[in-house]
């Protein structure tokens, strides 16, 4: 399980001038994690814009990641999509793609019960042989994950972790402990709100998976190396000036676009996010971007 112990960036999209999926791009977006030395890569999530891509685009996106990265980095894809059919045939095309494990949220615009959840990421288990990371995402999906129904689910032997984006910190704690005594051994517990990385890593987290790590990964290198040599009080200060970056990142139009136009200063191209996203159009954000641009690099 030691693959899955690190920080893992939440890759965000690639599209081309038009907005469509860029094989080019997202080839390069790939690159230039791998050049920084982060674990591995979360596809296709919510940075990733996977709910507002077609079975083709996201195919196509976890694809030309995969050309770059397979046997170099930790891939994790993100399978989760509105039906059951289509979750398991994204499930079975990134197995074939040879990734490290698949994720997936519950599902979105419907409510659904426990049992509903339960039997949607069981077929997308039982289609593979990989392992599977639950993803939580309460404030985005609706679904606030009974912790009956976790323990359940980690009962499966292919379920290996949990991604926990819920901003409670005894949310995560129950899943570590839980989780790390239904199987006996580690269950790997992935820290979500990035500005909490340090709390989450204190009360049970093993690794992180975050949408701003994407533009400092340095930083959260930074911040997991502190806190497995357990310096907390130099960790809490870079939190603190990393959540002053994180702050201005989510004072634009829309944290990826800003994200992805900060990329694009550096000449990393990943086109702007999909619409109903709002992407960096005015000067102002634009000057917005250039100075949180240099605030990083210093
Ligand atoms: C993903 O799947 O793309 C993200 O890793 C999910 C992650 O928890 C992010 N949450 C959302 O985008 C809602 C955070 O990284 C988030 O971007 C960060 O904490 C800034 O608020």
């Amino acid at each position: 399980l030691e693959k899955f112990k690190g920080v893992f960036v939440a890759l965000y999209s690639a599209y081309d001038e038009e907005g469509n999926v860029c094989s080019e791009r997202a080839k390069k977006l790939t690159q230039y994690y791998l050049d920084k030395g982060v674990k591995g890569l979360y596809v296709g999530g919510s940075s990733g814009e996977g709910v507002l891509q077609s079975e083709e685009e996201r195919k196509k996106m976890l694809e030309a990641v995969m050309s770059v990265a397979k046997g170099k980095m930790t891939i994790i894809a993100h399978i989760g999509a509105n039906s059951t059919p289509e979750s398991v045939r994204l499930a079975k095309h990134a197995e074939e793609m040879g990734v490290d494990a698949i994720s997936s949220i519950p599902c979105v615009y419907y409510g659904f019960s426990p049992r509903a959840v339960k039997r949607h990421w069981d077929a997308m288990i039982d289609a593979t042989d990989l392992p599977f990371i639950i993803y939580h995402i309460p404030q985005t999906t609706r679904f606030n994950l009974p912790i009956s129904l976790f323990t359940e689910m980690a009962q499966n032997e292919k379920v290996i972790g949990i991604k926990c984006s819920s901003e409670s910190t005894y949310e995560l704690e129950r899943f570590k402990f839980v989780g790390d005594k239904v199987k006996g051994h580690d269950f790997i517990v992935f820290n979500g709100p990035d500005e909490q990385f340090v709390a989450g890593r204190i009360i049970g987290a093993d690794s992180g998976i975050g949408g701003t790590y994407g533009v400092m990964p340095e930083l959260f290198m930074k911040l997991n190396d502190l806190m497995d040599q357990e310096r907390i009080k130099v960790a809490r200060k870079l939190q603190d000036e990393v959540n002053d970056i994180i702050a201005d990142l989510l004072s634009g139009p829309n944290l990826y676009g800003v994200a992805k136009y900060i990329l694009h200063l550096r000449g990393v191209e990943t086109g702007n996010p999909r619409g109903p996203m709002l992407p960096v159009e005015t000067d102002e954000d634009k000057k917005l971007c250039e100075r949180i641009n240099k605030k990083i690099e210093e």
